[in-house]
Order: structure tokens, then sequence, then C-alpha cells
């Protein structure tokens, strides 16, 4: 299906002449999808339409002051809309019942997939935040705006740019987060949940990945590997983002993170620093990816003779 584009204009008159709006989130959902589904939904509510959000997969603790932002209202929902849902495969369970229903999908995906009948669509955006940002705006001008809604979208911002860190963030991110700012939230206790916090299992696990990192190539490979029994001491969300582990250390180029599954074979993480393609290097083993970051697997291979194998490929490109 073709979606039809349209302007973030177009989509406020969308939300005026509509009602009992389903805003749904993609699954494993993140601070994107979900600052933009509790803030839309929020803004829609106070201009007294029906309003709820939906998500395939369960909602981390870290945001349930997102969830206060919202009344819980009771109604047959009539206009489906997505946030931040690149392709309909990336809601999960809510693929089957939604996909081919949604009148109009919000998203700053370059690689967004027509799945909507209208498409509001930012490809330069680093959140879909961004335009949410701007349809709040257009649907009531600054009023409608609060702490709230403020606290959700600066989230959105804030996770999708790694606390702004990302070169997607640019000039027009942080004037809307500057325009956030001026609401009464507490942006630093936002920063320090979603980027410095950790559980203390995780806590524990890095301690085990610190003291058992092997270097290879001179220093310029850092290698960790973790066990099902390693992986299994954490919940999934404290397995997030090991494999920047590495590649953080002064000097080394390529990062690698061996994670085993369930089954017992070895998945390979790549993360390079350098020039290094890592997705060369993967595809050397059935793998790929992106020139930064790609992974590829290890079936019936001990994690010594992947690691071997792994490093002598690594090795090349290096030198
Ligand atoms: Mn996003």
């Amino acid at each position: 299906m073709k979606s039809e584009p349209i302007s973030v204009s177009e989509a406020a008159d969308f939300f005026k002449t509509h009602d009992n709006f389903l805003i749904l989130s993609h699954a494993n959902p993140d601070g994107d999808t979900l600052g933009c589904a509790f803030a839309l939904c929020r803004a829609l509510q106070k201009l007294g339409k029906k309003a709820k959000n939906i998500c395939a997969d369960e909602i981390s603790t870290r945001f349930d002051f997102m969830k206060e932002a919202v009344e819980s209202q009771d109604f047959e929902p009539q206009t489906v809309v997505s946030v931040d849902v690149a392709d309909t495969k990336l809601l999960g369970d809510l693929e089957k019942p939604y996909s081919g229903k949604i009148e109009l999908a919000i998203d700053h995906h370059v690689s967004h997939v027509d799945f909507a009948k209208k498409l509001l669509l930012e490809p330069y955006a680093a959140a879909a935040a961004e335009p949410v940002y701007k349809l709040i705006l257009e649907l009531g001008g600054g009023e409608l705006f609060d702490a709230q809604i403020a606290a959700c979208l600066y989230t959105a911002l804030s996770t999708d740019t790694g606390c702004f860190k990302y070169s997607c963030a640019t000039a027009a991110t942080h004037r809307i987060a500057a325009e956030l700012l001026e609401y009464d939230f507490d942006h630093s206790r936002i920063d320090y949940v979603f980027f410095d916090m950790k559980t203390k299992a995780r806590i524990a696990l890095e301690e085990t990945i610190y003291r058992d990192i092997e270097y290879y190539c001179d220093g310029k490979c850092a290698l960790v590997s973790l066990t099902r029994e390693q992986l299994e001491s954490v919940d999934s969300e404290d397995a997030n983002g090991l494999s920047a582990i590495p590649r953080m250390i002064e000097g080394v180029e390529v990062g690698v993170v061996f994670k085993q599954r369930p089954n017992g074979s070895w998945k390979a993480s790549l993360r390079s620093n350098s020039t290094v393609d890592v997705q060369k290097i993967c595809s050397e083993f059935g793998g790929g990816g992106h020139t930064k970051a790609a992974g590829c697997s290890f079936y019936n291979t001990s994690l010594a003779d992947a690691k071997k194998q792994l490093v002598e490929v690594i090795g090349k490109a290096l030198a």
C-alpha cells in the first residue's frame, strides 16, 4: 500500500476531525515510541477526544511517569494511528489485528515501509517526537503543552539521541528540547534513569565483563564472551547495550561481544571505532549489519574456535 504523505497541519486537521483514537507503539518499546504515544494521548484527551495507547510488549517500570500522564478511558477504538513504527513487522503481536487498519503513521525512519493510509514522515528528525511536538503545537498552540507532555517528549528526544550525543541530534532537536525545558519537569532525573541508573544485577554482570576482557591484535581488538548463565542472571532489559562496552576502551578499534544463545550457539556482535568495516568481517561468517555495527553467528563450533576464526579475520582487517 502506498501512503499519502501529509504535512503537520494536515495531520492536525486529521486529529481534529476524527475521534476514539488507538495509538500503536512498536514492540520492544523504547522512549521515543512511548513518549510520542503518551504525549499525543494526553494532548488528545485534553482536547476532549477519547484516546488510548497499546503496545505488544510489557512496558518497563522506568516509564511509569508516562502512564500517569494519561487517563484510562473505556471506548471502542475507531481511528488507529502509529508512532515511531517503521514497518508493521515491528508491531509484534499487534501486527495481525491492526495492519491494514492504520489510518495515520507518524514516523522518522528513512527506511519507513508504507502501511498506513496517511503518513507524516520527517526522515531527518532525530526522533518521532520532533513531528509529534510540531503536531501538538499545531493542535492547540502553546496552551496544550504542560509539564507531563513535555516530560514524555523530552524522554523521546533524549533516548533516541543517546542523551543528545549521537550525530542525529541537530540544532532543531536541541531547539525543541529547549522549548520543552520551559516546563516544570525533572529532566536530570529522566536522564539519570535512562542513561546512568543500573540494577545491582547489571553491575554484577559488568563486573565479570570487565574482569574477563581479552585483548587481541596489539590491543586494537577487545573481546568479551557471555554464557547463558551470565545472561540469565539479569532481566532482558539489563542485557541491552553490552556490545558498547569493549569499544569504550581507548585504543580499541574493534569491540566484540559473544553471547551464548539458549540452543548453545554463539552470536558475535561487533562494533567499529575506526575505518574497519565490521559488516564486511561478519559477512565472511554469513552475518551482516552496518559498517560500524554488525553481527554473525557460530553454530556447532566451540567458543575457543569461534574466537580464533573471528580474531584472525579482524587481524587481517586491522593490518
Ligand atoms: Mn524513534
